[in-house]
């Protein structure tokens, strides 16, 4: 399972064997690269960056690392490898052949499953185009740009099925990716949270922490889909979320590292007179990002998740992993709500509550990293715990949209959200304090003092490593 590299988009679909196709997306190329130049990462574009590059869609292929100036880096169309064998598993097409074609009938709701999907690729990418002038280290400004050019990369996946399999519309809703921008009040991104901006690297890792999250389990479910051609790009998709993740991970956890070091070496909490992030500020930035994540998950109760999943266009995480009948067909599960003035427990009909035993299972995932976190903070002999916030928090899409609670889940007056709202979420004081501390460090070996240099290698190269070269 080879990828082609001596075409000029390379691919494993085969795409000379259908000249048509390959025209549309050669005619669809140089537009992405117009806004990659335009609204990528910024002044980038004569970077030799040190990035990997998919050679095979097997598992051991992803290991090919070397100098790319980004404009130059093979964006391309990789699905993972076909079993001819593959079934339905779940909904009533349940025990079917998968399909390799968009049936008729479904062809409305897939292309807008592809199409939110797609938007949110180019749109990380836009809110993250900044970042680049204030890195903490070359490492960091290489994992940032690792990570952009595979959500560069993500988006061709996306805009490959819309053109392969949607005829005129799906063109159209290609070109509609680099129309839409990031923030934009005319044409905004389609789903809120990529709309937010993403101004420092705190929230930077926040993001591809919480936000890329959800990418993994939209993009989990996605794989469970009957059309074969996006379940087999979503899976590889996957193997690529994984980093983006890391990155977010290990970033916070090592901001966490030297706030703990600066508590330490000063005996004080209070470390921003240290240059370091204290703590609660951490604990703010958390709360929004967690909440503002959560949404993208949709409503709790969702007519649109029930006939996607019903009709085997998108399933539940792991679905063969589940022991049930796989259609949700009179079984309940349990979804908070609200009644009068008070969250409680419900049971609700299953298929209509897809969406949110996602974000169940997305919250236990979150809870899992919190907990490193938290042991980082226990390790260098500090009582503090991040702790993510109850999700009737902040919520802008869902049955708490309509109330205010606070991080325990208490719903609270709007008199008291007013007043004690900036107590859990980033003041404009406390962006102000971050951004001052993200002053651009582009040394070798160097980093800046409000985060710890990492533990690990990429590539067997360690942290002196020259991973971005401004020649
Ligand atoms: N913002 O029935 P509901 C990633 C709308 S991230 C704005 O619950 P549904 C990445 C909704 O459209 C993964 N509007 O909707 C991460 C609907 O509108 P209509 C992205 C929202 O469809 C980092 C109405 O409210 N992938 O890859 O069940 C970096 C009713 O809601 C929002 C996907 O999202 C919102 N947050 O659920 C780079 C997968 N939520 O019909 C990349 C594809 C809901 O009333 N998308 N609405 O006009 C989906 O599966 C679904 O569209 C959603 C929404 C789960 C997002
Ligand atoms: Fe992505
Ligand atoms: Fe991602």
């Amino acid at each position: 399972m080879n990828i082609n590299y001596s075409e000029k988009i390379p691919n494993n679909v085969d795409l000379s064997s259908d000249r048509r196709l390959q025209r549309a997306l050669e005619q669809w190329q140089p537009k992405f690269l117009e806004w990659w130049d335009e609204l990528g990462p910024d002044k980038s574009s004569e970077l030799d960056v040190y990035l990997r590059t998919a050679i095979s869609v097997e598992k051991e292929g992803w290991a090919h690392f070397d100098y790319v100036k980004m404009p130059e880096y093979r964006w391309g169309i990789f699905l993972t490898p076909s079993d001819p064998n593959r079934t339905i598993d779940f909904g009533i097409h349940k025990g079917q052949p998968a399909w390799q074609e968009v049936p008729g009938e479904y062809r409305s709701e897939l292309r807008r499953l592809i199409v939110t999907q797609g938007d949110t690729e180019p749109a990380s990418v836009e809110q993250q185009r900044y970042l680049g002038k204030t890195c903490p280290s070359l490492y960091d400004l290489r994992n940032l740009f690792q990570v952009n050019v595979e959500e560069g990369r993500h988006l061709w996946a996306m805009v490959y099925l819309l053109q392969a399999y949607f005829g005129r519309d799906g063109r159209e809703e290609a070109e509609a990716m680099l129309e839409r921008h990031s923030g934009d009040q005319d044409k905004p991104r389609i789903l809120d949270a990529f709309n937010e901006e993403t101004p420092d690297w705190l929230s930077f890792f926040m993001f591809t922490f919480f936000t890329d999250r959800d990418g993994k389990f939209q993009l989990a479910s996605l794989a469970e889909s009957a059309f074969d051609p996006l379940s087999r790009s979503c899976r590889f998709m996957l193997t690529e979320e994984a980093h983006h993740m890391f990155v977010g991970e290990s970033g916070v956890g090592r901001i966490v590292q030297r706030t703990c070091d600066l508590m330490n070496q000063h005996k004080t909490d209070d470390v921003r007179e240290q240059g370091g992030i204290d703590l609660p500020t951490l604990q703010k930035y958390l709360n929004f990002h967690f909440s503002v994540s959560a949404d993208l998950f949709g409503q709790e109760i969702s007519t649109n998740a029930a006939t996607y999943y019903n009709t085997s266009l998108k399933g539940r995480m792991a679905e063969a992993k589940i022991d049930d009948n796989h259609l949700l067909h009179d079984t309940s599960y349990p979804v908070l709500e609200l009644s009068g003035d008070k969250i409680i427990k419900t049971d609700c009909p299953a298929l209509n509550a897809v969406n949110e035993r996602l974000r169940d299972d997305y919250i236990e995932d979150c809870d899992l990293g919190v907990r490193r976190w938290n042991k980082i903070i226990e390790n260098s002999g500090h009582d503090f715990r991040f702790k993510l916030p109850h999700r009737a928090f902040n919520r802008n899409i869902g049955h708490f949209s309509t109330i205010h609670a606070d991080p325990e889940g208490n719903i609270i007056t709007q008199d008291e959200w007013d007043r004690k709202h900036l107590e859990w979420l980033p003041s404009q004081e406390d962006r102000t304090f971050v951004q001052s501390l993200m002053q651009p460090v582009t040394e070798p070996g160097e980093i800046a003092g409000w985060i710890a240099p990492p533990k690990g290698k990429i590539n067997r190269q360690s942290f002196e490593f020259e991973f971005v070269c401004f020649n």
